[in-house]
């Protein structure tokens, strides 16, 4: 189990973290899905180690990007 965050940009309101959660959620092994609107940030908790390409899809799935930093 490990848990990775993510800086994701676009996010304006507590629809976008509703939209980018229930995307991000359906990844293959994720168990949780945390998103902080004031920071921009989504931190994921999977069993195994995500791969970020899979995240940056699953984003964009829900209209935002992600940052390119970290
Ligand atoms: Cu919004």
């Amino acid at each position: 189990m490990q848990t990775t965050t993510y800086s994701v940009t676009g996010m304006t309101c507590a629809h976008c973290v509703s939209s980018v959660s229930s995307e991000v959620s359906q990844l293959a092994g994720v168990t949780d899905v945390q998103v902080d609107l004031a920071t921009g940030t989504v931190s994921i908790t999977s069993a195994e180690p995500l791969d970020r390409a899979a995240v940056a899809a699953a984003v964009d799935e829900a209209g935002y990007e992600l940052a390119v930093t970290p």
